[in-house]
């Protein structure tokens, strides 16, 4: 008796980028390319994606909580993430579907670790407790100089809680992204975001390819 085909399990992608990096306008691009591929996608974000993660964006990013301890921080990203994980991304990927998430843990260490100066070790356990220990099967990392980012997310209105850091604290969370990409290469792609949208979207679709074999 042969046992009924199981769904192949979909793949997880995130992207992740400094401030102004160009993630938002990839989004599109890569979105609109993936679903001409064929892939059934899902598309989401953090900190957010299902309601109660919106809601703890909301108070991540409200400027008049200055307060806001980097403990406190922390676990806020990952009380999103550990929502998002089981009510959105870890349905979709048993389902077969494919997702799409702008940011993921990445950014925790990058930014919680590397911005504020968390240890990694704490981040790491936060990694295995609260999101399962999930790891992206692809992370595009959108690299680009601080100013460069800055001055593209400049005039944007009211800078939001994380943007009203100095430049410091976005070159420490540029050279977290880095290492993280330099120390795992096979699941890392960095982009230079400094090149047109159209190249960067090229750059994009190129590392996704390896991707397709699972759904051909
Ligand atoms: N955060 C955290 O601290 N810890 C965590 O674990 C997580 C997140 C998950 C919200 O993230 C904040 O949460 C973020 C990190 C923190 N804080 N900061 N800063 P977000 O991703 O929602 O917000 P963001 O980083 O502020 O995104 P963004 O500034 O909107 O960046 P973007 O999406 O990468 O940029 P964009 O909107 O596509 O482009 C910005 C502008 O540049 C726009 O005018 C574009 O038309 C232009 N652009 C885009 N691409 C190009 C190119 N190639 N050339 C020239 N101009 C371009």
């Amino acid at each position: 008796m042969t046992s009924p085909a199981r769904t192949p399990r979909g793949k997880l992608i995130t992207l992740e980028g400094g401030e102004g990096a160009g993630k938002s306008t990839l989004l599109a691009g890569l979105r609109q390319h993936l679903v001409e591929q064929g892939v059934d996608l899902v598309l989401t974000r953090e900190p957010g994606g299902t309601p109660l993660g919106e809601a703890v964006r909301a108070i991540v990013l409200d400027p008049a909580l200055r307060g806001m301890s980097a403990e406190t921080e922390l676990l806020l990203m990952f009380a999103s993430r550990a929502q998002l994980v089981r009510e959105c991304i870890e349905p979709a990927l048993a389902a077969g579907r494919w997702v799409l998430c702008d940011r993921f843990t990445d950014a925790s260490y990058a930014y919680q670790g590397g911005g504020r100066g968390m240890p990694v070790e704490r981040i790491a356990t936060l990694e295995q407790w609260a999101a399962d220990g999930l790891t992206p099967d692809l992370t595009l990392l959108l690299d680009l100089p601080v100013a460069t980012g800055r001055a593209r997310a400049a005039g944007r209105g009211e800078a939001d809680r994380i943007e009203a850091e100095a430049d410091g604290f976005f070159e420490r969370v540029r050279a977290a992204y880095r290492a993280r990409a330099a120390a795992e290469p096979g699941r890392f792609r960095v982009i230079d975001a400094s090149q047109t949208p159209a190249e960067v979207l090229a750059a994009a679709i190129e590392a996704t390819r390896h991707l397709f074999g699972a759904i051909a």
